[in-house]
């Protein structure tokens, strides 16, 4: 059967070394999370971020919550951490003076909002405040360095967390590219982003990590001062996945370009 994933090996394999934990704006234990599916709270619209609307917890994975605004679809949920700064108890709004908004795309009338949001409260259960964790503070200056390795949540599917290294680095902002894709995934993210995690963070929290992808050559982090490129193929561990592996490649950086025919999907 299919090998785990394991980052000592990993990190072994690839000559590479994990970014500190002083680099995340994570906390060093993850946050316990105790919300339970179907509580409600306040968020803020990932699509209309002025806005802050009810959401409604549709699952949980690790320190993480699966949020659906109510009066949204099921198109648009997203993911947050517990201690994320975009979410908090419901009755905060009101409290700072603000209004509850419908969320960006509200499926009804805008005039029936007041009422839908009496209807949406009306015997909802809460999530209590003790649940939402304070927002850990932000780390600086940005020390990350080209080659460390890392865990990263895949922007195009977010509910996945994934091997990762820094690509580049350039004032407050990294490049994340994903370990075996190819930069069909790769992102560019302020050093304090709170979608980047020390390596290990998923074995804490209970999330599954995503294996890597099979479509790679590995370039040694050292490859630069050796005197001929250094490629690790990964073969060990490889996990099943439903398209066929391409081929490594000599000469190729990882994780740059796009080879034909990948799907971003
Ligand atoms: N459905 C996609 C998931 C790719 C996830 C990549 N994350 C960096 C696929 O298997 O192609």
């Amino acid at each position: 059967k299919s090998e785990q994933f394991n980052w000592d090996d990993y990190l072994k394999e690839t000559e590479s070394v994990a970014a500190p934990l002083h680099c995340f704006r994570q906390s060093r234990i993850p946050p316990t999370n105790d919300f339970k599916v179907g509580m409600k709270l306040e968020a803020r619209d990932p699509r209309n971020v002025t806005s802050v609307c009810i959401a409604t917890v549709i699952g949980i994975t690790g320190a993480r919550l699966r949020l659906r605004l109510d009066g949204s679809d099921n198109k648009n949920d997203f993911w947050r951490l517990v201690d994320s700064s975009d979410i908090q108890p419901i009755g905060t709004c009101e409290k700072k003076g603000g209004m509850l908004q419908p969320p960006l795309g509200f499926q009804m009338n805008a005039s029936s909002w007041p009422m839908f949001l009496l209807r949406t409260l009306n015997g909802a259960e809460m999530a209590p405040a003790a649940f939402f964790k304070k927002e850990p503070p932000k780390p600086v200056p940005n020390c990350f360095k080209v080659g460390m390795k890392l865990e990263a949540i895949d922007r195009k599917n977010p509910y996945l967390i994934c091997p990762a290294t820094i690509g580049d680095v350039k004032g407050d902002e990294v490049f994340v590219t994903f370990d075996g894709w190819r930069g069909a995934f790769d992102y560019w993210c302020r050093c304090d982003s709170r979608d980047i995690f020390p390596v290990g963070w998923c074995s804490l929290t209970g999330d599954a990590l995503q294996p890597p992808g099979n479509n790679v050559s590995i370039t040694k982090s050292s490859a630069k001062i050796q005197s001929s490129p250094s490629k690790v193929t990964r073969r060990s561990m490889q996990s099943p996945q439903k398209s066929a592996p391409v081929p490594a490649q000599r000469g190729r950086k990882p994780g740059r370009g796009k080879p034909p025919g990948q799907s971003a999907v």
